[in-house]
């Protein structure tokens, strides 16, 4: 700090320092912000309606906003937040109108759980930590058009979060039309008698409790009870996507346990085929893409009827129906409903002693099996490399195709939530039927034949062979053979002869579930339901919305022993008895009634399903979004064929949740026609991560590492030798660096180049603050490179620049252009470092043309030191919507080295050619000039001699 502005000042009272930096940064702040230099107008001029603007080609900009935490901001996070800004001044001064804006996630637990344990209300601190992200947002000089800015806590933001759940709590899943269509049109349906009622009554004579319940199990937002991942250590329930990889909640890491329990869910199944086949129309990274189809798992396969006992079947799910005849064992789901009507009193004569468990009885052995299934996770249940248990339940089932009778197991390996609950096992070809018949001396046989020399006996196979690429063996029956067939072929020929006998049928299966969507909290949205009498949910009416969250005494949870499967939620919202029961006329014409309200809130990720619309009409009060403004700024074009944001960057850790969330919210608006773009993110782009080196002492405690000294390539703190490690920027690991801190040193430009300048953008890369002073320095030289550092004044001349000088400028505003225009920044910063050393070393003032271009390429990386220049130069416009100096491609070409190029040592012609020319290239050029064909005659050729770039010799033959 004292190096760069202390003494200096004295001589150069002018000279770019932290000082100056920070009364540039504040007056243009102050400015950008009074002019709203920075709103975008929308087409129809609700907001501003400069039609000019509008009438541009639009280009919406999207950070993924933040929860606004009580930590703040550390350098790490505005990462993104700088590159889209960055890109979208880019954009603003190429010709588009460009949205760019930023809200606010603000339903979450930390909020909650501070109120729970200080009373404080979430609101209060919420908002007081928006007020502080805001203000530290503000010193980075973002862009944002202010007036479209929001949280999702705001009444008249949740107020239309709570209308979509409406929308799709009003809806079914036509699968005939391949849409959402309004629940009314399927009432109408069952009215006419066009569709006719599950037993088949009229529906005038149904029950209001009947129908209901007939409803709900079309619309798209239904209650159920279902068995769901409850957390007693949280209070809640979750959805899928937030219980870990070892079956705990991932936030809290608390044991997560299967409860059965009425809670509201979201049928995003009904969307699994178009969120996978609209994967292939954005522009998504290849990893995040795999991600949501792995999350979806759409598998093609068959089901298959294994006749067990005198009347019933055993259906199973199975991708390899190619392989039936491989089947030699079955497994149910522990849980599984046929479990108890298979099961007889005793064991069978001769039953292996390994596949009773040891029990008494079959009825025993599955019981203590069953318990003890019920205390595992799935994710636990599904581990690879754990010992494969089970219990055979005294059943025998017959292979349909082969005839033979296969033993039944019970076994948790097999999930009740996926299939059918119950699987074919053909140990020869599925690891982890094989290592479960290994432990239980079970029969396998080969039906595919390996590919890999081990022979056609699995008793000497060390593992399964599982390959879709072989011929099916062993699998002739009374009237079908599949021998000699390739998988395929034999998936298709079996799959025929089973639906001919009505004992099968080719099926598709989904690994995604339902869309879990109550949680038993209070900082959510309140849901916009209510209960009459007899239980039945109804939908407020539009003009009951916003339903704001009540006032309540206590905001906990009612948490429980985080072991203790066996309780039962209860939320705080039902507390308050007042606002629970109400007598409401919700204009359905049964007039004022009694109704209970639903108790439960939304889950977190409610606000961000939808927030990109908001943003395009934020103060609309009668509709989500104005269709036309809708339209201008998401909808489909060239390019886009689903519409969406043009750009939206953001974390690599939200593939499955908010994205596929949104995604999903997206279509059901789009069926019923709210919106015309189907996907809400045409383009998307993760950052890396910023890391910090951090240090532990020797208890292995973390240190300051702000503290920390460097002496000889080692580390001290207080004197004592530390560790150093590299992490995540954060609190935990005490390591954090606030943007705060380094625009104070340096200013918010120099942070923004040094974020930018650090590496590409999607790699994660170290902070080192030692480092952020080399982007002071290039911007301290442009500075002086416009500016007298004595006295103020631009110091450019009016005369033409040399031929050098406009080969740099040109060839830095092509290269910085185009990488800006790919977020390329820290190339873009480099091909401007080296264009101002150029300007630097050339010495004297700069021509006035120079000058400008060189501030115009700086602008959209450092705004504030860009307009200030600006303005010296003379200007009264902001440089925020200037143009984007244009590469004059006259001067962006290298230049060029005369080639001689000698046949028998005389020289024959001359090329201009590029110095960086390779000898292969020159030697094609050479042979081909009209000049040395000429002098060849036809004559051959016996040797070239190239040396690239001055020389080419041809020796003729
Ligand atoms: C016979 C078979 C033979 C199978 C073979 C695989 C290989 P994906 O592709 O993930 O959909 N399966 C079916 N339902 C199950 C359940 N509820 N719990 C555990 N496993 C289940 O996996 C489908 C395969 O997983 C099915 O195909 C079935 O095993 C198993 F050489 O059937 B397969």
């Amino acid at each position: 700090m004292s190096e760069t502005n202390s003494g200096a000042e004295v001589a150069a009272p002018h000279r770019y320092t932290a000082a100056m930096a920070a009364d540039i940064e504040a007056r243009w702040q102050d400015f950008w912000d009074a002019e709203g230099t920075y709103e975008a107008p929308n087409p129809t001029g609700d907001l501003s309606g400069d039609a000019a603007m509008a009438a541009k080609p639009k280009k919406f900009i999207m950070d993924m906003f933040p929860y606004p935490s009580g930590a703040g901001l550390h350098v790490g996070h505005p990462l993104g937040y700088i590159a889209t800004d960055v890109f979208a001044r880019y954009q603003r001064m190429t010709g588009h109108n460009v949205l760019h804006t930023l809200g606010f996630d603000a339903f979450g637990l930390p909020a909650e759980q501070y109120a729970v344990q200080t009373g404080t209300h979430p609101r209060v601190s919420t908002e007081a930590n928006i007020e502080n992200m805001k203000d530290q947002l503000r010193r980075l000089g973002l862009g944002h058009d202010k007036r479209r800015s929001f949280a999702t806590i705001d009444p008249d933001y949740y107020k239309w979060t709570q209308w979509i759940f409406l929308q799709i709590f009003n809806s079914w899943y036509d699968k005939e039309a391949g849409r959402a269509r309004p629940i009314d049109e399927l009432v109408a349906q069952f009215e006419s008698g066009e569709r006719t009622t599950p037993d088949t009554r009229p529906w005038s004579e149904l029950s209001a409790n009947e129908r209901a319940d007939i409803l709900g199990g079309y619309r798209l937002a239904y209650a159920s009870e279902a068995p769901v991942n409850w957390a007693p250590g949280l209070g809640t329930v979750l959805a899928n996507e937030e219980v870990t990889a070892d079956g705990r909640s991932e936030r809290g890491n608390f044991p997560v346990f299967k409860a059965k329990l009425r809670q509201w869910n979201m049928r995003i199944t009904a969307y699994s085929d178009r969120l996978l086949d609209d994967l292939d129309g954005v522009d998504w990274p290849e990893a995040i893409k795999l991600q949501q189809r792995n999350w979806i798992g759409r598998s093609e396969g068959a089901r298959v009827d294994f006749p067990v006992g005198d009347s019933d079947a055993i259906t199973v799910f199975t991708t390899r129906q190619d392989t039936l005849f491989g089947a030699t064992y079955m497994v149910l789901a522990p849980e599984h409903e046929l479990v108890e009507k298979i099961v007889p009193a005793a064991w069978p004569e001769g039953t292996h002693e390994v596949w009773t468990g040891g029990h008494a009885t079959p009825a025993e052995a599955v019981e203590t099996y069953r318990n003890q299934a019920a205390s595992k996770s799935d994710v636990e249940r599904q581990a690879e490399a754990k010992d494969k248990t089970g219990v055979f339940t005294g059943a025998y089932a017959t292979n349909p195709v082969s005839g033979e009778k296969v033993p039944v197991f019970i076994a948790d390996y097999v999930l009740m939530g996926y299939g059918t609950g119950a699987i074919m096992a053909v140990p020869a070809h599925d690891s982890r039927d094989f290592a479960f018949a290994r432990a239980f001396e079970l029969p396998m046989r080969c039906v595919v034949e390996p590919s890999d020399g081990r022979g056609t006996d699995p008793a000497e196979w060390d593992d399964a062979f599982s390959s879709y690429d072989a011929k099916i063996v062993n699998s002739s029956g009374a009237d079908i053979s599949l021998d000699g067939l390739g998988v395929v072929d034999a998936k298709a020929k079996i799959t025929e002869w089973l639906a001919a006998r009505g004992i099968g049928e080719g099926t598709v299966n989904y690994r995604l579930r339902d869309w879990l969507f109550s949680r038993q909290r209070y900082w959510g949205e309140p849901f916009p339901i209510v209960y009459d009498e007899d239980g039945i949910a109804h939908a407020l009416p539009e003009s009951m919305l916003p339903l704001e969250l009540p006032e309540v005494e206590d905001y906990s949870p009612r948490t429980f022993d985080p072991q203790d499967a066996d309780t039962q939620p209860e939320t705080p919202l039902s507390r308050n008895e007042d606002w629970v029961n109400v007598t409401l006329d919700l204009g359905d014409g049964a007039g004022p009634k009694r109704y209970r309200r639903e108790t439960n809130t939304m889950p977190n990720w409610a606000g961000s399903c939808w927030y990109e619309l908001r943003y395009l009409d934020p103060h609309n009060s009668e509709k989500l979004v104005d269709p036309d403004i809708e339209r201008y700024w998401m909808g489909p074009r060239e390019g886009m064929p689903h519409g969406g944001v043009d750009l939206y960057v953001g974390g690599a850790e939200h593939a499955v949740l908010h994205l596929l969330y949104a995604r999903f919210w997206s279509k059901v608006l789009f069926d019923l026609g709210h919106i015309s773009s189907s996907e809400p993110f045409h383009k998307l782009y993760n950052q890396g991560m910023i890391q910090a080196f951090a240090y532990t002492d020797a208890r292995g405690v973390y240190v300051p590492a702000a503290e920390v000294e460097e002496i000889d390539g080692k580390y001290f703190y207080q004197g004592e030798p530390v560790k150093r490690e590299s992490g995540k920027m954060g609190k935990s690991l005490k390591n954090a660096v606030t943007p705060d801190e380094i625009s104070a040193e340096y200013g918010a430009d120099t942070l923004r180049l040094y974020e930018m300048a650090m590496g590409p953008l999607d790699v994660s890369r170290p902070w080192d603050t030692r480092a952020v002073v080399g982007q002071y320095r290039l911007l301290q030289r442009v500075w002086r490179n416009v500016v007298d550092e004595t006295t103020g004044e631009v110091t450019v001349t009016e005369a033409e620049p040399d031929e050098a000088t406009l080969r740099a400028l040109h060839k830095a505003i092509d290269g910085a252009g185009q990488d800006m225009a790919g977020l390329r920044f820290n190339t873009a910063i480099a091909k401007i470092t080296e264009l101002n050393n150029h300007l630097t070393k050339s010495g004297g003032p700069l021509s006035r043309s120079v000058a400008e271009r060189l501030v115009l390429l700086v602008a959209p990386l450092a705004p504030h030191i860009a307009e200030e220049l600006w303005r010296k130069l003379g200007h009264t416009d902001s440089v925020v919507h200037q143009d984007f100096p244009v590469a004059d491609p006259a001067y962006v070409v290298d230049e060029t080295v005369t080639c001689v190029v000698q046949i028998k040592g005389k020289v024959r012609a001359r090329l201009e050619i590029s110095p960086s020319i390779g000898d292969e290239e020159l030697e094609k050029l050479a042979l081909a000039d009209p000049a040395v064909v000429a002098a060849l005659g036809g004559a051959g050729i016996r040797k070239v001699i190239v040396r690239a770039p001055k020389l080419v010799n041809i020796v003729p033959a």
